[in-house]
């Protein structure tokens, strides 16, 4: 069972996450756009992933019994300066994320929601491992610099992310 404040924050956070997955195509569209096909296919499973985080949420409610309510999402920026701004804006947004959860997760323990609570932990979880993610690429894109070869080499080693759905994503 669902509070109203409750379902009313964890649908925000249902568009939060497809807003992600919005912002990951827009910055695979661009990586594409300046040959950079690695880093679309890098992209492009975050935007799959995204939409996991997304459908987490939206079968979470309905299992409590409330109501999705799905909103506008919000346009991405389509304009980018450099592999390196794509990251640093990647990660600027997984920690707006993170904050996001931690602050859901505050929301459970004051109302005493300790099935919210448990179904946020996965997502705690989740956001080591994305903001891990970008840092790994920006510390390898510093040493890359203005070199083209070794860009090229990072985008080759970004063209080999498959994408996993995780596990029981599709019911949980
Ligand atoms: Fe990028 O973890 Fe969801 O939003």
């Amino acid at each position: 069972m669902l509070s109203e404040k409750m379902e009313e924050a964890l649908n925000k956070q249902l568009n939060n996450e497809l807003y992600s997955a919005y912002l990951y195509l827009s910055m695979s569209a661009y990586s594409t756009y300046i040959g950079l096909k690695g880093f679309a296919n890098w992209f492009m499973v975050q935007y799959q992933e995204e939409t996991v985080h997304a459908l987490k949420f939206y079968n979470y409610i309905l299992d409590q019994g409330g109501r999705v309510k799905l909103m506008a999402i919000a346009q991405p920026m389509a304009e980018f300066k450099s592999p390196m701004d794509l990251f640093e804006k990647t990660l600027q947004h997984e920690k707006f994320i993170t904050k996001c959860i931690n602050d859901l997760v505050d929301h459970a323990i004051a109302e005493k929601d300790h099935a919210a609570n448990i179904f946020l932990q996965w997502f705690v979880t989740e956001q080591i491992e994305e903001e891990g993610n970008d840092n790994e690429i920006i510390a390898k894109l510093k040493l890359v610099g203005e070199d083209g070869p070794a860009l090229l080499m990072l985008d080759k080693e970004l063209a080999s992310r498959v994408f996993k759905p995780p596990a029981a994503a599709s019911e949980d």
